[in-house]
Protein backbone atom coordinates (compact mmCIF):
# COMPACT_ATOMS: atom_id res chain seq x y z
CA UNK A 1 0.00 0.00 0.00
CA UNK A 2 3.10 2.31 0.94
CA UNK A 3 4.57 1.27 -1.78
CA UNK A 4 2.27 2.13 -4.32
CA UNK A 5 0.93 5.13 -3.02
CA UNK A 6 4.75 5.86 -3.47
CA UNK A 7 4.92 4.68 -6.93
CA UNK A 8 2.07 6.92 -7.72
CA UNK A 9 3.47 9.65 -6.52
CA UNK A 10 6.27 9.33 -8.48
CA UNK A 11 4.65 8.87 -11.89
CA UNK A 12 3.06 12.04 -11.27
CA UNK A 13 4.70 15.21 -13.18
CA UNK A 14 6.01 17.20 -9.96
CA UNK A 15 4.14 20.65 -11.57
CA UNK A 16 1.07 18.82 -10.93
CA UNK A 17 1.02 17.66 -7.82
CA UNK A 18 3.03 21.23 -6.56
CA UNK A 19 0.04 22.18 -3.77
CA UNK A 20 1.37 25.86 -3.82
CA UNK A 21 -1.05 25.95 -7.28
CA UNK A 22 -3.71 24.49 -5.70
CA UNK A 23 -3.42 26.75 -2.51
CA UNK A 24 -2.88 29.75 -5.32
CA UNK A 25 -6.53 31.40 -4.51
CA UNK A 26 -5.93 34.86 -2.81
CA UNK A 27 -9.13 35.41 -0.81
CA UNK A 28 -7.93 32.02 1.66
CA UNK A 29 -4.49 32.68 1.57
CA UNK A 30 -5.36 36.33 3.02
CA UNK A 31 -7.58 35.51 5.39
CA UNK A 32 -5.12 32.17 7.22
CA UNK A 33 -2.13 32.60 8.80
CA UNK A 34 0.79 31.09 7.43
CA UNK A 35 1.05 28.10 9.62
CA UNK A 36 -1.65 26.90 8.40
CA UNK A 37 -0.87 26.97 5.31
CA UNK A 38 2.03 24.93 5.62
CA UNK A 39 -0.29 22.06 7.46
CA UNK A 40 -2.49 22.19 4.28
CA UNK A 41 0.15 21.81 2.08
CA UNK A 42 2.11 19.13 3.98
CA UNK A 43 -1.21 17.26 4.71
CA UNK A 44 -0.97 16.47 0.65
CA UNK A 45 2.64 15.41 0.51
CA UNK A 46 2.79 12.01 -1.16
CA UNK A 47 4.71 11.15 2.51
CA UNK A 48 4.31 7.52 3.30
CA UNK A 49 5.56 6.47 7.23
CA UNK A 50 7.66 3.15 6.87
CA UNK A 51 6.30 -0.15 8.85
CA UNK A 52 8.45 -0.90 11.63
CA UNK A 53 9.93 -4.15 12.03
CA UNK A 54 10.06 -7.10 9.20
CA UNK A 55 7.91 -7.56 6.75
CA UNK A 56 6.46 -11.59 5.83
CA UNK A 57 9.20 -11.82 4.03
CA UNK A 58 12.17 -10.76 6.68
CA UNK A 59 15.71 -10.78 5.95
CA UNK A 60 17.71 -13.87 6.41
CA UNK A 61 19.97 -14.62 9.46
CA UNK A 62 22.88 -13.81 7.36
CA UNK A 63 21.80 -9.81 6.61
CA UNK A 64 20.60 -9.34 10.24
CA UNK A 65 24.13 -10.68 11.39
CA UNK A 66 25.69 -8.22 9.03
CA UNK A 67 23.62 -4.77 10.09
CA UNK A 68 24.28 -5.96 13.48
CA UNK A 69 28.36 -6.07 12.61
CA UNK A 70 27.59 -2.50 10.97
CA UNK A 71 26.36 -0.81 13.59
CA UNK A 72 28.70 -2.40 16.60
CA UNK A 73 31.80 -1.43 14.35
CA UNK A 74 30.36 2.02 14.44
CA UNK A 75 29.94 2.03 17.72
CA UNK A 76 33.17 0.85 19.16
CA UNK A 77 35.37 2.62 16.66
CA UNK A 78 33.70 6.16 17.51
CA UNK A 79 33.57 5.52 20.99
CA UNK A 80 37.42 4.87 20.96
CA UNK A 81 38.00 7.56 18.61
CA UNK A 82 36.25 9.85 21.11
CA UNK A 83 38.37 9.02 23.43
CA UNK A 84 41.64 9.37 21.13
CA UNK A 85 41.00 13.08 21.02
CA UNK A 86 40.20 13.81 24.32
CA UNK A 87 43.52 13.02 25.24
CA UNK A 88 44.62 14.95 21.78
CA UNK A 89 46.25 11.78 19.94
CA UNK A 90 43.49 12.99 17.13
CA UNK A 91 44.21 16.21 15.15
CA UNK A 92 41.34 18.37 14.96
CA UNK A 93 37.86 18.04 15.51
CA UNK A 94 35.55 14.84 15.57
CA UNK A 95 32.20 14.65 14.63
CA UNK A 96 30.90 11.42 16.70
CA UNK A 97 27.69 9.22 15.07
CA UNK A 98 26.98 7.44 18.25
CA UNK A 99 23.43 6.93 18.37
CA UNK A 100 22.84 7.03 14.67
CA UNK A 101 24.44 3.35 13.43
CA UNK A 102 21.19 2.12 12.45
CA UNK A 103 20.65 4.65 9.81
CA UNK A 104 24.28 3.72 7.90
CA UNK A 105 23.82 -0.11 8.39
CA UNK A 106 20.13 -0.22 7.45
CA UNK A 107 20.97 1.61 4.07
CA UNK A 108 24.21 0.08 3.67
CA UNK A 109 23.52 -3.06 3.51
CA UNK A 110 21.42 -2.84 -0.13
CA UNK A 111 24.61 -1.32 -1.53
CA UNK A 112 27.56 -2.49 -3.13
CA UNK A 113 30.94 -0.75 -3.62
CA UNK A 114 29.96 0.13 -7.26
CA UNK A 115 26.89 2.44 -5.40
CA UNK A 116 28.38 5.51 -4.15
CA UNK A 117 27.23 7.56 -1.00
CA UNK A 118 28.39 11.01 0.03
CA UNK A 119 28.56 11.87 3.57
CA UNK A 120 28.66 14.34 6.14
CA UNK A 121 30.89 16.31 8.57
CA UNK A 122 29.47 12.96 11.25
CA UNK A 123 30.97 10.71 8.83
CA UNK A 124 33.27 7.85 10.29
CA UNK A 125 29.68 5.72 10.50
CA UNK A 126 29.00 6.21 6.75
CA UNK A 127 32.66 4.72 5.73
CA UNK A 128 32.62 1.76 7.85
CA UNK A 129 29.10 0.66 7.09
CA UNK A 130 30.53 1.08 3.50
CA UNK A 131 33.14 -1.18 4.27
CA UNK A 132 35.74 1.00 5.68
CA UNK A 133 38.75 -0.88 7.55
CA UNK A 134 39.46 0.03 10.86
CA UNK A 135 43.42 1.18 10.18
CA UNK A 136 43.64 3.04 7.42
CA UNK A 137 40.25 4.90 9.01
CA UNK A 138 42.40 5.84 12.22
CA UNK A 139 45.66 6.60 10.38
CA UNK A 140 43.56 8.98 8.27
CA UNK A 141 42.40 10.63 11.78
CA UNK A 142 45.84 10.60 12.66
CA UNK A 143 47.06 12.16 9.80
CA UNK A 144 49.29 9.15 8.89
CA UNK A 145 50.39 8.08 5.08
CA UNK A 146 48.93 5.22 5.41
CA UNK A 147 45.64 6.67 5.75
CA UNK A 148 42.80 6.12 3.18
CA UNK A 149 43.59 9.81 1.91
CA UNK A 150 46.88 9.70 2.84
CA UNK A 151 46.75 11.51 6.28
CA UNK A 152 45.72 14.61 3.66
CA UNK A 153 41.74 14.34 4.81
CA UNK A 154 41.40 13.80 8.47
CA UNK A 155 38.29 12.94 9.97
CA UNK A 156 35.67 15.21 8.19
CA UNK A 157 37.07 14.62 4.50
CA UNK A 158 37.84 10.98 4.90
CA UNK A 159 37.06 9.11 1.43
CA UNK A 160 37.55 5.79 -0.67
CA UNK A 161 36.71 5.39 -4.27
CA UNK A 162 37.03 1.97 -4.21
CA UNK A 163 34.49 1.75 -1.51
CA UNK A 164 32.44 4.31 -3.53
CA UNK A 165 31.97 6.72 -0.23
CA UNK A 166 32.90 9.82 -2.46
CA UNK A 167 33.76 11.93 1.48
CA UNK A 168 32.63 13.01 4.11
CA UNK A 169 32.30 17.16 3.98
CA UNK A 170 32.73 19.96 5.97
CA UNK A 171 30.48 21.97 4.13
CA UNK A 172 27.08 21.57 5.64
CA UNK A 173 24.66 20.42 2.18
CA UNK A 174 28.04 19.62 0.09
CA UNK A 175 27.20 16.59 -0.38
CA UNK A 176 23.61 15.93 -1.94
CA UNK A 177 25.03 17.72 -4.79
CA UNK A 178 27.78 15.56 -5.49
CA UNK A 179 25.63 12.77 -5.02
CA UNK A 180 22.77 14.36 -7.65
CA UNK A 181 26.09 14.30 -10.23
CA UNK A 182 26.99 10.63 -9.84
CA UNK A 183 23.65 9.49 -9.91
CA UNK A 184 23.49 11.54 -13.26
CA UNK A 185 26.71 9.87 -13.97
CA UNK A 186 25.04 5.90 -13.53
CA UNK A 187 22.29 7.17 -15.68
CA UNK A 188 24.17 8.31 -18.76
CA UNK A 189 26.04 5.05 -18.16
CA UNK A 190 22.90 3.11 -18.48
CA UNK A 191 24.09 1.04 -15.12
CA UNK A 192 22.03 0.53 -12.29
CA UNK A 193 24.10 2.06 -10.00
CA UNK A 194 22.64 4.67 -7.00
CA UNK A 195 23.95 7.37 -5.31
CA UNK A 196 22.72 8.03 -1.56
CA UNK A 197 23.55 11.72 -0.10
CA UNK A 198 23.17 11.55 3.36
CA UNK A 199 22.59 14.74 5.62
CA UNK A 200 21.28 16.05 8.48
CA UNK A 201 18.03 18.30 9.05
CA UNK A 202 20.10 21.84 9.42
CA UNK A 203 21.65 20.95 5.92
CA UNK A 204 18.36 19.84 4.88
CA UNK A 205 18.01 23.93 5.07
CA UNK A 206 20.96 24.25 2.66
CA UNK A 207 20.01 25.66 -0.80
CA UNK A 208 22.05 22.95 -2.25
CA UNK A 209 20.00 20.13 -1.06
CA UNK A 210 17.18 21.79 -2.55
CA UNK A 211 19.12 22.18 -5.68
CA UNK A 212 19.93 18.50 -6.11
CA UNK A 213 16.63 17.38 -4.59
CA UNK A 214 15.03 19.19 -7.67
CA UNK A 215 17.20 18.06 -10.74
CA UNK A 216 17.27 14.65 -9.46
CA UNK A 217 13.05 14.64 -9.52
CA UNK A 218 13.25 15.74 -12.72
CA UNK A 219 16.06 14.10 -14.27
CA UNK A 220 14.23 10.56 -12.49
CA UNK A 221 18.27 10.03 -11.50
CA UNK A 222 18.80 7.29 -9.26
CA UNK A 223 20.20 8.81 -5.75
CA UNK A 224 18.00 8.70 -2.69
CA UNK A 225 17.88 11.53 -0.19
CA UNK A 226 18.55 10.32 3.73
CA UNK A 227 18.05 13.11 5.55
CA UNK A 228 19.63 11.93 9.29
CA UNK A 229 16.93 14.18 11.30
CA UNK A 230 18.61 14.16 14.82
CA UNK A 231 16.94 16.96 16.20
CA UNK A 232 19.86 19.46 16.23
CA UNK A 233 21.68 21.30 13.45
CA UNK A 234 24.73 22.08 16.38
CA UNK A 235 23.33 23.28 19.04
CA UNK A 236 20.28 24.59 18.04
CA UNK A 237 17.32 22.36 18.20
CA UNK A 238 14.96 21.56 14.62
CA UNK A 239 11.93 23.73 16.17
CA UNK A 240 14.66 26.53 16.16
CA UNK A 241 15.39 26.16 12.86
CA UNK A 242 13.03 25.20 10.76
CA UNK A 243 8.97 25.74 10.52
CA UNK A 244 8.20 22.40 9.63
CA UNK A 245 8.47 18.78 11.90
CA UNK A 246 8.92 16.64 9.36
CA UNK A 247 11.68 17.21 6.59
CA UNK A 248 10.20 14.37 4.19
CA UNK A 249 7.38 16.68 4.07
CA UNK A 250 9.49 19.05 1.06
CA UNK A 251 9.76 16.05 -0.62
CA UNK A 252 6.60 16.58 -2.59
CA UNK A 253 7.77 20.52 -3.76
CA UNK A 254 10.56 18.85 -4.65
CA UNK A 255 8.48 15.86 -6.86
CA UNK A 256 9.38 13.01 -5.54
CA UNK A 257 8.10 10.41 -2.83
CA UNK A 258 9.11 11.37 0.92
CA UNK A 259 9.07 8.41 3.44
CA UNK A 260 9.95 8.42 7.28
CA UNK A 261 11.24 5.63 9.36
CA UNK A 262 12.58 5.01 12.37
CA UNK A 263 16.09 5.92 12.48
CA UNK A 264 17.06 4.03 15.67
CA UNK A 265 15.39 0.46 14.56
CA UNK A 266 17.55 -0.79 12.13
CA UNK A 267 14.88 -3.41 10.71
CA UNK A 268 12.74 0.20 9.94
CA UNK A 269 15.60 1.70 7.70
CA UNK A 270 16.23 -1.39 6.01
CA UNK A 271 12.76 -1.73 4.74
CA UNK A 272 12.49 1.94 3.61
CA UNK A 273 15.80 2.15 2.27
CA UNK A 274 15.09 -1.39 0.67
CA UNK A 275 12.13 0.31 -1.35
CA UNK A 276 13.86 3.36 -2.10
CA UNK A 277 16.98 1.59 -3.72
CA UNK A 278 14.76 -0.53 -5.42
CA UNK A 279 12.56 2.61 -6.82
CA UNK A 280 16.01 4.16 -7.93
CA UNK A 281 17.42 0.78 -9.59
CA UNK A 282 14.28 0.65 -11.66
CA UNK A 283 14.25 3.83 -12.60
CA UNK A 284 11.69 5.08 -11.07
CA UNK A 285 13.87 8.02 -9.56
CA UNK A 286 14.47 9.55 -6.40
CA UNK A 287 12.95 9.22 -2.76
CA UNK A 288 13.54 11.39 0.08
CA UNK A 289 13.68 9.28 3.31
CA UNK A 290 13.93 11.31 6.38
CA UNK A 291 15.19 8.87 9.58
CA UNK A 292 14.32 10.46 12.94
CA UNK A 293 17.38 9.19 15.11
CA UNK A 294 19.41 11.15 18.04
CA UNK A 295 23.21 11.24 19.07
CA UNK A 296 23.89 10.87 22.07
CA UNK A 297 27.29 13.00 21.79
CA UNK A 298 27.84 16.79 21.92
CA UNK A 299 27.92 18.26 18.75
CA UNK A 300 31.84 18.00 18.63
CA UNK A 301 33.59 15.11 20.88
CA UNK A 302 32.49 12.61 23.46
CA UNK A 303 30.65 15.09 26.44
CA UNK A 304 26.90 13.44 26.36
CA UNK A 305 25.73 14.91 29.46
CA UNK A 306 25.47 18.01 31.05
CA UNK A 307 24.96 20.39 28.29
CA UNK A 308 23.25 23.51 27.92
CA UNK A 309 21.08 23.58 25.18
CA UNK A 310 19.90 20.01 25.35
CA UNK A 311 18.42 18.05 28.88
CA UNK A 312 20.27 14.73 30.48
CA UNK A 313 16.35 13.60 30.36
CA UNK A 314 16.12 13.51 26.74
CA UNK A 315 18.75 12.07 26.16
CA UNK A 316 18.09 9.36 28.04
CA UNK A 317 14.33 9.10 26.80
CA UNK A 318 16.38 8.38 23.19
CA UNK A 319 19.03 6.11 24.68
CA UNK A 320 15.96 3.67 25.84
CA UNK A 321 15.85 3.13 21.92
CA UNK A 322 19.25 2.19 21.72
CA UNK A 323 19.39 0.68 17.79
CA UNK A 324 22.01 -2.05 19.03
CA UNK A 325 20.89 -2.91 22.69
CA UNK A 326 17.41 -3.29 20.81
CA UNK A 327 18.51 -5.13 18.19
CA UNK A 328 21.04 -7.77 20.13
CA UNK A 329 17.45 -8.70 21.75
CA UNK A 330 15.78 -9.43 18.93
CA UNK A 331 18.66 -11.23 17.86
CA UNK A 332 18.65 -12.97 21.27
CA UNK A 333 14.81 -13.65 20.78
CA UNK A 334 15.08 -14.91 17.46
CA UNK A 335 18.02 -17.51 17.93
CA UNK A 336 20.15 -15.97 15.90
CA UNK A 337 22.85 -14.97 18.17
CA UNK A 338 23.57 -15.86 21.68
CA UNK A 339 24.63 -13.32 24.34
CA UNK A 340 27.78 -15.29 24.52
CA UNK A 341 28.61 -15.02 21.08
CA UNK A 342 27.22 -11.31 20.91
CA UNK A 343 29.69 -10.59 23.65
CA UNK A 344 32.66 -12.58 21.98
CA UNK A 345 31.99 -10.27 18.49
CA UNK A 346 32.14 -7.04 20.94
CA UNK A 347 35.85 -8.30 22.14
CA UNK A 348 36.91 -9.40 18.82
CA UNK A 349 36.15 -6.06 17.50
CA UNK A 350 37.79 -4.13 20.49
CA UNK A 351 40.74 -6.01 20.13
CA UNK A 352 40.57 -5.21 16.07
CA UNK A 353 40.47 -1.37 17.06
CA UNK A 354 43.73 -1.45 19.34
CA UNK A 355 45.45 -3.22 16.51
CA UNK A 356 44.62 -0.47 14.43
CA UNK A 357 45.55 2.20 16.18
CA UNK A 358 48.84 0.83 17.31
CA UNK A 359 49.01 0.37 13.04
CA UNK A 360 47.89 4.21 12.95
CA UNK A 361 50.61 5.16 15.45
CA UNK A 362 53.26 3.93 13.98
CA UNK A 363 52.77 5.20 10.85
CA UNK A 364 54.86 7.43 9.03
CA UNK A 365 53.20 11.09 8.58
CA UNK A 366 53.41 12.19 4.84
CA UNK A 367 56.83 13.80 4.00
CA UNK A 368 57.11 17.66 3.03
CA UNK A 369 57.86 17.13 -0.27
CA UNK A 370 54.08 14.92 -0.80
CA UNK A 371 52.34 17.38 0.31
CA UNK A 372 51.06 18.73 -3.74
CA UNK A 373 50.49 14.75 -4.71
CA UNK A 374 46.94 13.17 -4.31
CA UNK A 375 45.70 17.19 -4.44
CA UNK A 376 44.24 19.32 -6.95
CA UNK A 377 46.05 22.42 -7.45
CA UNK A 378 47.13 24.67 -10.26
CA UNK A 379 50.59 24.53 -10.75
CA UNK A 380 51.94 28.14 -10.74
CA UNK A 381 49.02 29.74 -9.71
C1 LIG B 1 27.86 25.63 4.72
C2 LIG B 1 28.12 25.47 6.19
N1 LIG B 1 27.42 26.23 7.06
C3 LIG B 1 27.65 26.09 8.39
C4 LIG B 1 28.57 25.21 8.86
C5 LIG B 1 28.81 25.04 10.37
N2 LIG B 1 28.16 23.80 10.81
C6 LIG B 1 28.88 22.67 10.99
S1 LIG B 1 27.91 21.39 11.44
C7 LIG B 1 26.54 22.34 11.42
C8 LIG B 1 25.18 21.76 11.77
C9 LIG B 1 24.74 20.69 10.86
O1 LIG B 1 23.54 20.14 11.34
P1 LIG B 1 22.93 18.88 10.68
O2 LIG B 1 22.94 19.03 9.21
O3 LIG B 1 21.62 18.63 11.32
O4 LIG B 1 23.96 17.71 11.02
P2 LIG B 1 24.31 17.07 12.44
O5 LIG B 1 25.47 17.85 12.99
O6 LIG B 1 23.13 17.15 13.29
O7 LIG B 1 24.71 15.68 12.13
C10 LIG B 1 26.83 23.64 11.06
C11 LIG B 1 25.83 24.71 10.94
C12 LIG B 1 29.30 24.47 7.92
N3 LIG B 1 30.23 23.59 8.29
N4 LIG B 1 29.04 24.59 6.59
MG1 LIG C 1 21.10 17.39 12.87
Amino acid sequence: MAQAKKKAAAKKPAAKKTAAKKAAPKKSAAKKPAAKKVAAKTRKAPRTVAKKGASNQGPSNKTLKEMHLKMLRIRRFEERSGKLMEDGKVPGALHLYVGQEAVASGVMQHLTSEDWITSTHRGHGHLLAKGGEFKPMFAELFGRSTGYCKGKGGSMHISNMDLGMLGANGIVGGGPPIAMGAAFSNQFQGNKNVSVAFFGDGASNEGSVHEAANMAALYKLPCIFVCENNGYGEYTRQSKHQAIVDVADRASGYGMPGVICDGMDVMSVYEAAGEAIELARSGGGPTLLECKTYRYYDHVGIRGMGLNYRTDEEVEEWKKKDAINNFEKRLIQLGVMSRKQLDALDAKICEDIEEAIQYASDSPFPTPDQLLEDVYYVKGA
